[in-house]
């Protein structure tokens, strides 16, 4: 069984949504690589990177249903107005939070349509969706311990280390 065009062109909307956090990311690493911290900006590139991956995922499902991917517009991320290092991590958890309602909305969706291999498809994204919004949450957590403590520098060199 063949997915339906409400499925494709969620999985559509959802390869743009995927991009754009990989745009988003890549602007707030490059806010922290101007403003110094490279360990910040090495895991935000990281972060990036897997946003294409996931963004990549989805158009192969699309190829192999033999749908056709439609790429959409994408905005400029606003890297040089953040109003201080603290927010950029709060913008992350938000958009994960986001990010996580696009995805239960396919699976809703799949639900629906009785569309058991999109599904089970999807159920990788749903794990992926509660470790992103944790590592986000933990992530503001540690920032906000380290701001009280002066140990910033230290939590950046931390960051530095992902591989
Ligand atoms: Fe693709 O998980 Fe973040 O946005």
């Amino acid at each position: 069984m063949q997915i339906s065009e409400k499925i494709t062109a969620l999985i559509n909307e959802q390869i743009n949504a995927e991009l754009a956090s990989a745009y988003l990311y890549q602007g707030i690493a490059e806010y922290y690589a101007f403003a110094g911290y490279v360990g910040f900006a090495k895991w935000f590139k990281a972060q990036a990177k897997e946003e294409v991956e996931h963004a990549e995922k989805f158009i192969d499902y699309l190829e192999e249903q033999g749908k056709k991917v439609l790429l959409s517009d994408i905005k400029a991320p606003s890297n040089e107005e953040y109003r201080d290092l603290r927010e950029p991590l709060e913008i992350q958890l938000t958009h994960e939070e986001h990010v996580t309602a696009l995805i239960y909305g396919i699976v809703a969706q799949a639900k629906e349509e009785r569309d058991y291999g999109t599904e089970r498809f999807l159920d990788w994204y749903v794990k992926e969706q509660v470790e992103e919004e944790a590592n986000a949450r933990a992530l503001l957590g540690e920032y906000d311990l380290a701001k009280e403590h002066g140990e910033v520098l230290h939590l950046d060199s931390k960051l530095g280390k992902r591989e």
